[in-house]
């Protein structure tokens, strides 16, 4: 009997020893360390910020061989819009996606992106973020590591009734954030602002009866059947950034960290491609299936339009100067728009 004894706790004495080599998990020849990162984004999956998310996570778990495993949490089911930052800051997702126009005073200097300078469509507005980005590199992002930037398309005015003229946006509620929203209110509407994830709700309950921003959100969150009037406009991109939990991304293996590294820039573009393409996709597909109509101002109107935000590039200056080169930093912006984006 005290044999038998003896041999059972052996045995549970070596189950619990090879236990412990599971978990502490050296990586052998055979089996490779699987590091499991999370990757939080707000909108539905349908949508732009999480479809460059899967090409992200596609891309790196065939660079790094399979070594990193991305886990992504599209629909704000790990973090929701405006708790990304922090989110991340503090461990709760590895990675996250955020719009950096939901929190327009903690991302100042990107955020100068959505000033109407005019920039003509996301590739080019890409480059110029991650080229602003990478020359001020600005405190706000230090307790991070940036994975890529990218932006919107110009933004455009999705309504349920047509606005074509002043007079006709005067006192209507519409929907956005940020350098945007400033935007919208110059032209004399009701600017109501929110995360694009709150905006369906907004629209069905009729507390908006519009909104503004890139026209590929008529078919990815079917804008298109509530909103059958578009009135051109093409002002104002909305910036985001992806960033990871910096204590998480010091811990990595070199080549890992690599792999990152060199996707940052692609990624950018290939986000700001997919999105230019995915617009002229929107548009087709508002018109055929929902016969939206696209609304253009007259030459004589655009500088009606363009008149009111004349003195909004000149106050962010004076309202920023205290903080960061504001001046500069539009002088910069300015002279990247003259350079192409390839
Ligand atoms: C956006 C945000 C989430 C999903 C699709 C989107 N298309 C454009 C935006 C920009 C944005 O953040 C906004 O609030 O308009």
């Amino acid at each position: 009997m005290k044999k038998y004894v003896y041999l059972v706790v052996c045995f549970l004495l070596i189950c619990t020893f090879l236990n412990g080599c599971k978990k502490d998990n050296g990586g052998t020849a055979d089996k490779p360390v699987t590091i499991t990162l999370t990757y939080a984004n707000f909108p539905p999956a349908s949508t732009f910020p999480c479809v460059q998310m899967e090409r992200w996570k596609t891309e790196v778990e065939k660079r790094t061989d399979g070594k990193v495993v991305v886990k992504t949490f599209p629909g704000g089911t790990l973090l929701d819009a405006k708790d990304m930052m922090d989110g991340v800051i503090a461990g709760q997702a590895d990675i996250g996606c955020l719009c950096m126009a939901y929190q327009p005073g903690r991302f100042a200097v990107t955020n100068a992106l959505a000033l109407p300078f005019g920039i003509k469509d996301a590739k080019t507005g890409s480059k110029m973020l991650w080229d602003l980005y990478n020359k001020y590199k600005p405190a706000e992002f230090e307790q991070v590591k940036v994975l890529t930037m990218f932006t919107t398309a110009p933004s455009n005015i999705m309504s349920q009734k047509p606005i074509r003229s002043l007079a006709d946006i005067k006192g209507i509620s519409l929907r956005a954030s940020g350098g945007a929203g400033e935007i919208l209110q110059a032209w004399g509407a009701n600017m109501v602002g929110m995360p694009m994830s709150a905006t369906p709700e907004a629209l069905q309950k009729g507390v908006v009866q519009g909104l503004f921003s890139s026209l590929e959100v008529m078919k990815d969150f079917s804008y298109a059947e509530l909103c059958r009037y578009v009135t051109m406009t093409d002002t104002s991109i909305y910036p985001f950034a992806v960033v990871m939990n910096k204590a998480k991304f010091d811990a990595m293996p070199d080549d890992v960290k690599k792999v990152f590294d060199d996707l940052a820039e692609e990624q950018m573009k290939w986000t700001g491609d997919y999105m230019d393409n995915h617009v002229d996709e929107a548009i087709a597909f508002s018109k055929e299936k929902f016969q939206v109509e696209f609304i253009e101002l007259s030459d004589e109107q655009k500088a009606e339009w363009n008149k009111k935000l004349e003195p909004i590039i000149a106050k962010w200056v004076e309202d920023n100067k205290a903080k960061i080169p504001a001046q500069q930093i539009v002088d910069d912006l300015k002279q990247m728009m003259t350079e192409p984006a390839e």
